[in-house]
């Protein structure tokens, strides 16, 4: 028992970890945590265009789109619930390249054509969050400012358990102290035959 509690508090630990850091996080992810979003263009360092999108996976969609990097100051709100994202999942945004037809989505390096991560997350706190996206094939000059975007509201750098997850972990753990119960009573069973043996 003692294994399986320690494992599910390294379980929790992971599921709970935190990437809140004052400077950039290479691949890191944003997560959605319920209603309306807010994504703002912020002033880029590249000439080429691209247009920031959130995607879904499995078949790759795009699922709305908040301008190019040009359009500095465009502030976009949009429910990802309406998309049929639900709480805790991964938000996934990627910015389409105009110049090159390539895509780089956020988060881990194999979503992308070159399997390198592409975006960096820099958590500015008070639920605000400065992504900068790499725009070129090989991650170019890797200074992750190309593309910069704000993202507000319904977002979070930590992922959550979703209700299911800790459902099962509580579930797991009322398994367990049953089976301790159960073993407590075979014993005692056990002795009592004892007993009952040694009497006769
Ligand atoms: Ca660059």
């Amino acid at each position: 028992m003692k294994g399986s509690i320690l494992g599910a508090l390294i379980l929790i630990a992971a599921l709970y970890h935190s990437n809140s850091q004052a400077i950039p996080v290479l691949g890191d992810s944003l997560y959605y945590t319920g209603g309306d979003i807010s994504v703002e263009v912020l002033v880029p360092s590249a000439s080429y265009t691209s247009t920031l999108s959130l995607y879904l996976f499995g078949p790759t969609t795009s699922v709305a789109s908040f301008g190019t990097n040009h359009d500095v100051g465009l502030i976009t709100v949009f429910d990802p619930s309406t998309a049929g994202y639900t709480h805790g999942q991964e938000l996934i945004f990627g910015i389409y390249v105009q110049n090159t037809d390539y895509t780089y989505y956020m988060g881990d390096g194999s979503r992308n054509p070159d399997g390198l991560m592409h975006a960096a997350v820099d958590d500015m706190g008070g639920n605000v969050y400065h992504v900068g996206f790499e725009d070129l094939f090989n991650g170019g000059d890797k200074d992750y400012d190309d593309h910069r975007f704000a993202f507000s509201g319904g977002v979070s750098n930590i992922s959550i358990v979703p209700e299911s997850s800790t459902l099962a972990l509580f579930a797991l753990g009322i398994i367990g102290l049953g089976l301790s119960r159960h073993r407590v009573h075979l014993h005692d069973h056990d002795h009592d035959k004892n007993k009952s043996h040694n009497l006769n």
